[in-house]
């Protein structure tokens, strides 16, 4: 509460906070988390916790009052719709050149993601966090995170037959008969409960279009995972609709937390000040740099140095689809968690997702995700004059991007004679270049920060988040997110407390 004084302070609950909170109730020291959005543990009047990626309501956005869909068009026709402004769990959060998109919530990006859990070739660790000790990360690190997090594998028997899979063996052909490398792509999605699903044994998730808004069952989010590992220690406490605003070293030591709690249509209702020993910056790469940037830029920290704010990446994020033909059916039932990858890094600098479609109809569409090696990084700067932060991303920076992924999908369209839908991203558009998934840097780790997340020039601030790594991890980051994090807290727990 309002007052109140606390050893550490945990600013959000994604991964990296998560794995912070766990090992610090571990050592013994008592955890405050505090979270913007809502701890997502009621049914609503539907007996669903969370919407289908095809009928968003109220839960499926955070504060907007019209939906904003990756795929925004079908056959041409937009498919956004108005709904009611309300802490939901996806925030689509628009700057000028790019749409990031983020959850919201108890678990943080792991309640709305994918799940896809994929550790980066070690050939390729030097270039994704170069001060970093790659044997360490292989030897302990990756394992413990994969561990801690459930990672597992489909069942590649099972994935030959699954008419939920349809989509991903079609995508698979495809790869193949161009002479790509197809690989499984591991997921924290319970395997064991897909095949249920598949059955019809068990509620459906992912088979019922669940994915982007949240999954009620067989996703193995944070909340089942890091977090209530943390909660069963007794010494971490959660405060839901808490956005903190502010950081400031107190008088005594420590530093004065600011806070605004907020109620479901995001008034603010209360402002509370905690002081807290430490602060770990754990609001993702936007929401860390966010405040970062600004706290430095209005004087609360004005000692942080000039690596704040840069070296932001959207890992390269672009998706296209693919038209196949009538005999290349993709299925009308297609589990939202894709299963596997294309990759063509070494030779074009393209991962791709086989992504699914989950419209409940036939669409002979074969839809990806790619992950790309381009070398743009943006910056975060402070607007005074608007009283935000700012981003200097330009949609332009994503023909690159384009470029790589077309390394892929030319090559697959012409083997089979196919070519690019047109009607999935806007009207006569191929690629969707106007987002990401995957925000990456901006208190980039042995830069703005030391080698192992603390801030220079005040002690007991760190940032133990995606705004660690510069940019791009050339897969999927979330693995890898978790894994720097058990990395830093571990010696920040030997050396710091
Ligand atoms: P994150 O998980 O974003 O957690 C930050 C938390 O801090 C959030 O809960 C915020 O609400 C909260 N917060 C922010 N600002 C404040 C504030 N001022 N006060 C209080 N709380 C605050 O950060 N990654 C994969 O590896 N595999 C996938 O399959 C995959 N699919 C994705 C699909 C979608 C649709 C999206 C949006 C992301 C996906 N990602 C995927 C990315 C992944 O979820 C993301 O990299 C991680 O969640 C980032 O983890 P952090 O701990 O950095």
């Amino acid at each position: 509460g309002d007052g109140a004084s606390v050893p550490v302070l945990v600013i959000g609950t994604g991964y990296g906070g998560a794995v912070a909170a766990l090992r610090l109730a571990q050592a013994g020291v008592p955890v405050e988390m505090v979270e913007m959005g809502m701890s997502w543990d009621t049914p609503g009047s539907d007996g669903r916790i969370f919407p289908k990626v095809t009928s968003p309501d109220h839960r499926a956005y955070w504060l907007r009052t019209r939906t904003k869909a990756p795929v925004s068009n079908f056959f041409g026709f937009p498919i956004d719709k108005d709904v009611p402004r309300f802490t939901g769990v996806l925030d689509a959060e628009e700057f000028a050149g790019i749409t990031v998109y983020q959850g919201r919530g108890v678990g943080g990006g792991s309640l709305v993601n994918g799940g896809m859990a994929v550790t980066p070739k070690r050939e390729r660790f030097g270039s994704i966090l170069p001060s970093v000790d790659a044997a360490e990360m292989y030897d302990t690190y990756y394992p413990r995170a994969n561990a801690a997090l459930g990672v597992g594998s489909i069942d590649p028997v099972w994935f030959e037959t699954a008419p939920c899979y349809q989509y991903a063996r079609v995508g698979r052909k495809h790869a193949q008969r161009s002479g790509f490398a197809w690989t499984f792509v591991p997921d924290i999605y319970d395997w064991d409960y897909m095949k249920a699903e598949q059955a019809g044994t068990v509620t459906r998730s992912a088979l019922d279009g669940q994915v982007m808004y949240g999954n009620d069952a067989g996703k193995k989010s944070l909340v089942r995972t890091y977090l209530s590992q943390a909660l069963a220690t007794g010494r971490v406490n959660i405060t839901p609709l808490h956005r903190v605003t502010t950081v400031s070293p107190a008088p005594g030591g420590g530093y004065v937390v600011r806070m605004e709690q907020i109620n479901t249509a995001g008034d603010v209702v209360a402002t509370k000040n905690v002081t807290a020993g430490k602060v770990f910056f754990a609001a993702g790469s936007v929401g860390t740099s966010k405040l970062l940037v600004k706290l430095k830029a209005t004087g609360s920290l004005p000692l942080l140095n000039s690596e704040v704010g840069k070296g932001w990446g959207d890992n390269g994020n672009v998706m296209c689809g693919r038209a196949n033909h009538m005999w290349d059916a993709t299925g009308t039932l297609q589990s939202t968690i894709p299963c596997s990858g294309i990759d063509n890094w070494a030779a074009g600098g393209a991962f791709a997702e086989v992504a699914p479609l989950p419209t409940g109809i036939e669409t002979y569409a074969s839809l990806y995700l790619s992950i790309t090696n381009t070398s743009k990084r943006a910056e975060f700067s402070w607007n005074a004059a608007a009283n935000r932060v700012d981003l200097s991303w330009q949609t332009a920076w994503k023909q690159d991007s384009i470029t790589m992924a077309k390394t892929i999908f030319d090559k697959i369209n012409s083997k089979e004679g196919t070519i690019y839908r047109t009607d999935l991203f806007g009207v006569y558009k191929q690629w969707q270049d106007g987002l990401t998934y995957h925000p990456l840097g901006g208190a980039v780790l042995n830069k703005a920060t030391d080698n192992y997340g603390r801030l220079q020039g005040y002690p007991g601030l760190y940032v133990i988040d995606g705004a660690l790594i510069p940019g791009n991890t050339t897969v999927n980051p979330f693995v890898t997110i978790t894994a720097l994090a058990e990395r830093n807290i571990e010696r920040i727990v030997a050396a710091d407390l």
